[in-house]
């Protein structure tokens, strides 16, 4: 069922979630006339804290799902609670619709140009370069999603004209049945929120339903050189636009000689860009998606040139933060998994071009289930000590033993304490820890600043 807030006309709204778009979906509904209702597992207390003055049509509950959820007319999910969540089967027993926060969000917005970006890893940096490039093409762009902004904010302040550039998550998606982006991105696909979603298959289902709802008008970016990717995009009923790292098969951009190179299905005529200057292969993909869906929205290849150039990256993805006691100090707090990790990496190892490992890597923090063990071949190539931090410690000492010397730090003060203790100048003091936050610190923005500010203070 599609969510038409005629239909629900004089209903009571059940928002499960008050975190930050349960809250948004809160004021939003409110606002449209309705009487909501919150429910946070959260304690009062917590809650109240965080809970900034709300409309008075909105009530809530805090420690727990009660059965007062029943006394409404239809319910809005956070995108970050698992749906088998008791408190779902509740609500289906009873006959209750249940909409994503992004549907509801979304019937309330007038904007008819909807640019959604996925994947496991860069939503974030190729959202932010996606907006900018719309705004180079003088666009009123509205950015939200996963990104930090709820979509219930932003998308109904979006007129007709007006583009949003949505970073989608998995969560967001998996709940969504009509979610229609004109132009949609995957950038890749790697094992990653498997506790949510119970399996890699699922995992893959909610992604692909970033596509689900397009038709041949549309466009879908594609990453050519990821398995999964590729064999999603058979599904797709829209126009299929490929990146790979080179040029071979029906791909539409690829890297040459320095340049990024976009070739559309249709034109001869091949388009020619710098790239952004940001470190590692894995933000060519990046620019190449961001540039593809900008293309297949009609943006000039100039506006698109212009947005590279001013282009300089996302805070706490390989971000220089200053040169302290000798170490170059890099902030990578949001490598939040193994695969994140392997790439900044491997943008180190193709920058140092076999110069002997001069890093040292902050590892660990929340493990999320998966082995360390990938990483072993490029700490090898780049790596001359691990600083090990976190309640993963242990598991990152074990997996990754015997290979470079690892000191168990504990947390991020020793382990930057260490680093200038132990390192020579022209090292890399590297924070990028594999690993979510939430052991240690709030959030991986938490995590990052600190960094900076331990680098800073004690170098
Ligand atoms: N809660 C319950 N019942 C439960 C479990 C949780 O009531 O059984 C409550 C929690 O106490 C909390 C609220 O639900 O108050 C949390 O809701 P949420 O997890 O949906 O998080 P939000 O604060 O609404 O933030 C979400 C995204 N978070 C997740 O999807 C986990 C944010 O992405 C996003 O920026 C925000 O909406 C705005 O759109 C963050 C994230 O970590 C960055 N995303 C994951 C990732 O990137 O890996 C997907
Ligand atoms: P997300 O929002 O998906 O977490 P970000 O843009 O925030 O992605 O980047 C997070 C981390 O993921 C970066 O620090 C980098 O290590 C890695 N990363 C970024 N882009 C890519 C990509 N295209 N492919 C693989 N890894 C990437």
């Amino acid at each position: 069922m599609r969510f038409d807030p005629k239909a629900f006309k004089k209903k009571k709204a059940c928002v499960i979630g008050l975190g930050t778009s349960g809250l948004a979906a809160a004021k939003l509904l409110a606002k449209k006339g309705f009487k909501v209702f919150g429910t946070d597992t959260r304690p009062a207390k917590e809650l109240r804290k965080s809970l900034p003055r709300l409309p008075a049509s909105v009530t809530w509950e805090a420690g727990g799902h009660s059965d007062r959820i029943l006394k409404c007319g239809f319910a809005v999910k956070s995108p970050g609670l698992p749906p088998h969540l008791p408190v779902f089967n509740k609500f289906k027993a009873a006959g209750i619709p249940v909409f994503s926060e992004l549907e509801v969000a979304l019937a309330y917005s007038k904007c008819r140009e909807i640019v959604a970006i996925t994947g496991t890893n860069g939503k974030t940096t190729t959202t932010a370069l996606t907006a900018e490039i719309f705004k180079k093409a003088k666009k009123k762009v509205f950015v939200c999603g996963n990104i930090g902004v709820p979509i219930s904010e932003l998308a109904p302040k979006a007129g007709a004209r007006d583009v949003i550039v949505m970073e989608a998550s998995s969560y967001q998606l998996e709940d969504s049945r009509h979610f229609h982006p004109q132009a949609a991105a995957i950038l890749n696909i790697t094992p990653d929120h498997l506790d949510h979603h119970g399996s890699m298959a699922r995992y893959i289902d909610a992604k692909a339903k970033i596509f689900r709802e397009q038709s041949a008008g549309d466009a879908c970016v594609f990453n050519f050189n990821d398995a999964i990717v590729v064999k999603l995009s058979r599904r797709t009923r829209g126009r299929k636009l490929f990146f790979a790292s080179q040029n071979h098969g029906p791909v539409h951009a690829w890297p040459a000689k320095g340049k990024l190179v976009f070739k559309l299905p249709g034109s001869k005529k091949e388009i020619s860009l710098t790239p952004p200057a940001l470190p590692g292969s894995h933000n060519l993909e990046n620019a190449m998606a961001a540039a593809l869906l900008a293309l297949a929205r009609g943006v000039k290849p100039a506006a698109i040139q212009a947005a590279f150039k001013a282009f300089k990256g996302v805070e706490h993805r390989i971000e220089e933060a200053g040169t302290h006691h000798g170490l170059r100090c890099v902030n990578d707090s949001k490598a939040t998994n193994v695969d994140s990790t392997m790439v900044a990496l491997k943008a180190f190892a193709d920058a140092a071009d076999g110069a002997a490992p001069n890093i040292l890597l902050i590892l660990g923090g929340l493990d999320k289930g998966l082995p360390y063990t990938p990483l072993k071949g490029l700490i090898t190539k780049t790596v001359k000590g691990i600083l090990s931090i976190g309640s993963a410690a242990r598991k990152v000492e074990e997996d990754l033993s015997g290979l470079v010397p690892i000191f168990p730090c504990g947390d991020l003060k020793t382990a930057v304490d260490t680093a200038f203790r132990i390192g020579s100048k022209g090292d890399v003091l590297l924070l990028s820890p594999a690993c979510a936050s939430f052991d240690q610190f709030k959030n991986f923005e938490d995590r990052g600043r600190q960094f900076k500010e331990l680098v800073s203070r004690l170098g």
